[in-house]
């Protein structure tokens, strides 16, 4: 691609070969003109509600970046060359921590047509200019000693409406400087929700005002006993904010009523012996749990959830469940009952792992099928009830999984997964039964407990992150994995520019689109 590029400033024709967007749009042509110049004096023009000015700085800000220029945001034409219009409805709703359904895919819709003289962006809502500006900043190239967004005409919505990465900063905490760089490099791939796995055996990383001791003594333990950590009230509300300019929901998931440790060592009320338990730095699963026959449960639950769903300005609040294996099924349906009736009371829609199904979840609930090991019965079952339906298969979407037997980090419960397992695979017979409607998306998970620094957090990710990106937004008769593989290096190319750590796994020829 290189090649084809580097023409573009004196060419009549635009570059060859397919336009290096991830993920891929529903239609990208390169034009017969020249190029757009990114040099000062490029400007960006809303027209739209006045509602839509943040997202128009953030735009100015993102094509700014990506060509290391100021772009400031103007409020006229002047008819002259440089301008960047931004065109929404007048009735197109802000910028919100929004649910993300299949409601919401006219919003992420948009169009980009780039001539010499001035891009101009179409787009559903606010969203979708959010959506136009990734775009256009991976199309920036260096040609001719200039900095260019070659002539180019782009038509692009996406599949489905959630589009997420799951964090466990539990095992090993990431805090807030280490999460906008995880955001930053989810908004460059149009995802629209941030899951944080926020407790578990080895820690618990959310202030809990109800609970001082959770984040005050479980808060600094971590597997081995490496630096735990944990969120504030306020780092939440920020992070919170930061993600939701960028598009993108934060949803907190408290681990119940198993994975708890952390919970049992800062209060002994919940065991039933009445003492604390120690801290847990292994990485077995599956051993510590509530009781629902203690006093103390019921009021544990109530308190944390509500007061969890108070600092949750997004829609969703995710209440794991996951692998309690040393509990019966009517003990765990209660609970979970008892934690969802409380997120459901806040006004929040419920989330929560394969294992919740079959418990009373309130309207509209979400169940996230993670284990195909398991028989999916329950799962079609819920979603025939009701339940909207999140994929994360764990061979295809776990991100901690090795890439390949020779991986020093990741595990491989689940098998190995390289790029193309995370590129190619069909969403509709994942949990075969299930109408293609009731899929509201799919979500990549990134559990930590061999993962310490940002290096390896982003070596996981990266590129994998990208295939199941691909996955969530292409429509699948346009793309491919030749075509993936092929417009995947230009963004490695980014992640490198931006200092991040990326696999080169040996699938793609990364030179070829350097
Ligand atoms: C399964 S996924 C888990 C996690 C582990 C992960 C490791 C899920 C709901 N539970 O507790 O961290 O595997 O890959």
């Amino acid at each position: 691609m290189a090649g084809a590029v580097s023409g573009v400033g004196s060419a009549e024709r635009g570059p060859a070969g397919p336009v290096p967007i991830v993920p891929a749009p529903v239609r990208a042509e390169w034009q017969p003109a020249g190029p757009f110049s990114l040099v000062t004096g490029v400007r960006v023009l809303l027209d739209g509600p006045p509602g839509a000015v943040q997202v128009a700085a953030r735009v100015a800000d993102v094509i700014g970046a990506a060509a290391g220029i100021e772009v400031p945001v103007v409020t006229s034409d002047d008819g002259g060359p440089g301008l960047v219009v931004l065109r929404l409805p007048a009735d197109a709703p802000g910028l919100g921590l929004h649910r993300v359904g299949a409601d919401r895919l006219a919003v992420e819709q948009y169009g980009v047509d780039v001539g010499p003289e001035r891009i101009v962006v179409t787009a559903g809502g606010c969203e979708g200019l959010l959506h136009a500006a990734a775009s256009l900043a991976q199309l920036v190239v260096r040609a001719d000693g200039g900095v260019v967004v070659p002539a180019v005409l782009i038509e692009d919505a996406p599949r489905f409406g959630w589009r997420g990465l799951s964090v466990d900063v539990a095992r090993h905490f990431f805090g807030p400087e280490v999460l906008h760089v995880v955001i930053d490099a989810m908004a460059q791939l149009k995802l629209t929700v941030l899951h944080l796995h926020l407790t578990d055996d080895q820690g618990w990383r959310l202030e809990i005002p109800s609970r001082p001791l959770l984040a005050g003594l479980s808060g600094s333990t971590a597997v081995d006993g490496d630096p735990g950590g944990w969120f504030t009230v306020e780092d939440f509300a920020g992070l919170t904010a930061y993600a939701a300019e960028r598009g993108i929901v934060v949803v907190p998931e408290i681990d119940l009523p198993g994975h708890v440790n952390a919970a049992l060592h800062a209060y002994g009320e919940l065991t039933p012996s009445g003492a604390p338990e120690p801290e847990f730095t292994g990485i077995d699963v599956g051993f510590s749990r509530l009781h629902v026959g203690l006093p103390a449960t019921e009021p544990f639950l109530r308190d944390v959830l509500a007061d969890v769903a108070a600092m949750t300005q997004g829609p969703y609040v995710h209440i794991g469940g996951d692998e309690v294996l040393t509990m019966d099924a009517a003990e765990h349906r209660a609970l979970v009952g008892l934690a969802a009736a409380r997120g459901v009371a806040a006004g929040k829609t419920v989330v929560g792992w394969q294992e919740v199904a079959g418990a009373d979840l309130g309207p509209g609930a979400i169940v996230q099928l993670w284990d195909q090991r398991e028989d999916p019965a329950r799962v079609v079952a819920a979603v025939e009830a009701g339940a909207g339906l999140l994929l994360s298969p764990a061979r295809r979407v776990y991100l901690d999984m090795k890439y390949d037997e020779s991986s020093a980090l990741g595990l491989d419960w689940a098998g190995t997964t390289g790029l193309r397992d995370a590129y190619d695979w069909d969403p509709l017979t994942v949990v075969p039964g299930v109408p293609a409607e009731r899929i509201v998306g799919i979500e990549a998970a990134v559990w930590t407990e061999t993962l310490r620094t940002a290096d390896d957090l982003f070596s996981m990710l990266l590129p994998r992150l990208a295939a199941v990106a691909e996955v969530a937004w292409s429509a699948p008769e346009r793309i491919g994995w030749d075509g993936f593989a092929a417009r995947v290096p230009r963004l490695a190319r980014r992640w490198s520019d931006a200092g991040l750590a990326w696999h080169p796994v040996d699938e793609v020829e990364w030179r070829a689109g350097a």
